[in-house]
């Protein structure tokens, strides 16, 4: 073996050591939105709820969070309450620098709240729209900060099963963080749960076998192919035919790819789960070593040494200038405590 690889070997055992302790422990958070936070408006919204940016007012240096608020009642009628708890848990006990971190996570009668680190420059989606596709040199940047936090994850045994550009934000410096764990999940075998988006679902989440893992590696190329194209590879307007192009497995390439990246993407985009890199032998090294990533430097990119493609204009603490405006929703109140069984571990 060589020493770069026992030094990774090292380093994901110690990862997983601390990660158990701390899903173990699952403590909890003695803070309130009305008492600690200064709500200033919502970032983003979906159908679990929304997320608001909040100034946190117990200290003496600014201090801004992105909140994410989800209603009990929805979640329960969502059938969330498992995904929801294992997202609290999971985030409260990772730690990595391309995963956005959980600050505290609390709950009042109506809702429960995921305090995150605020990330100033955006999502991904709205910069890759703008900017129409990336170039293969920022997709590379982009995809090899996404391969560490997945090679990370799934050594700890969690599959997130939500990647696409939505859930990648892009930070003050540049570089990414991988964010909503609602999907994510810590299991040693196979899951069967349809879950995800359709356009980056794995052809086996949809013949509903069971998975595993693979399912990252799918759609991490499903990611790779809209970074460098701008469109995802299979989209039909009903969810039932593009179901249909995805377990065919036909994908169409731009002639712009290099062949370095086509190959790649073939060997992601794989129908055949004893095929998919990722899911191989070696594991993710097969990723890793691929000639598309020939010119990484891992150990600098981990330590967020190299100068990133495009650095996302921000004006100081709490600039929210890169979230869209959304429209405002009135906080409900209710004198009783909803579902206080049903949330007792949060
Ligand atoms: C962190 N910063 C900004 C926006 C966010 C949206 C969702 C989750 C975390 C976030």
């Amino acid at each position: 073996m060589t020493s770069l690889i026992w030094i990774l070997l090292q380093f994901l055992t110690r990862a997983k050591k601390q990660f158990n302790e701390k899903y173990e422990k699952n403590p909890k958070c003695d803070v309130s939105l009305d008492e600690d936070f200064d709500v200033k408006r919502t970032l983003g919204s979906g159908s679990f709820g929304r997320v608001v940016l909040a100034e946190y007012k117990k200290s003496k240096k600014k201090k801004v969070y992105a909140v994410k608020i989800m209603e009990k009642a929805k979640v329960m009628k969502q059938k969330q309450l498992d995904h929801t708890m294992n997202e609290k848990r999971i985030l409260a006990s990772i730690s990595f620098p391309f995963i956005v971190k959980q600050a505290f996570a609390f709950k009042d009668n109506t809702y429960i709240y995921i305090a995150l680190e605020f990330v100033s420059g955006g999502e991904m989606f709205h910069h890759l729209r703008n900017a129409g596709r990336f170039g293969e040199m920022r997709t590379r940047f982009y995809a090899s900060q996404v391969l560490l936090a997945f090679e990370y994850m799934h050594y700890l045994d969690l599959i997130h099963r939500d990647l696409k550009p939505e859930n990648l934000l892009i930070d003050h410096k540049g570089y990414l963080k991988v964010t909503d764990f609602g999907f994510c999940k810590k299991i040693k075998g196979r899951a069967w749960t349809f879950c995800g988006t359709p356009e980056y679902l794995a052809p086996e989440i949809i013949l509903s076998k069971g998975y595993g893992k693979a399912v990252d590696w799918w759609s991490f190329g499903i990611l790779m192919f809209e970074m460098a194209s701008g469109q995802p590879p299979f989209q039909a307007e009903k969810h039932i035919k593009m179901y249909d192009m995805i377990v065919s497995g036909k994908v169409e390439y731009p002639k712009h790819f290099s062949a370095e990246l086509k190959d790649l993407l073939e060997n992601l985009i794989q129908v055949d789960v004893t095929k998919r890199y990722g899911a191989l032998r070696n594991g993710v090294q097969d990723i890793k070593n691929h000639k598309f990533f020939a010119p990484v430097d891992y150990i600098a990119t981990y330590q967020k040494r190299l100068e990133a493609p495009f650095v996302p204009e921000t004006k100081g603490v709490g600039d929210d200038s890169n979230f869209e405006k959304q429209d405002e929703e009135a906080m409900k109140t209710s004198e009783t405590c909803k579902f206080e069984e049903e949330f007792k571990d949060f």
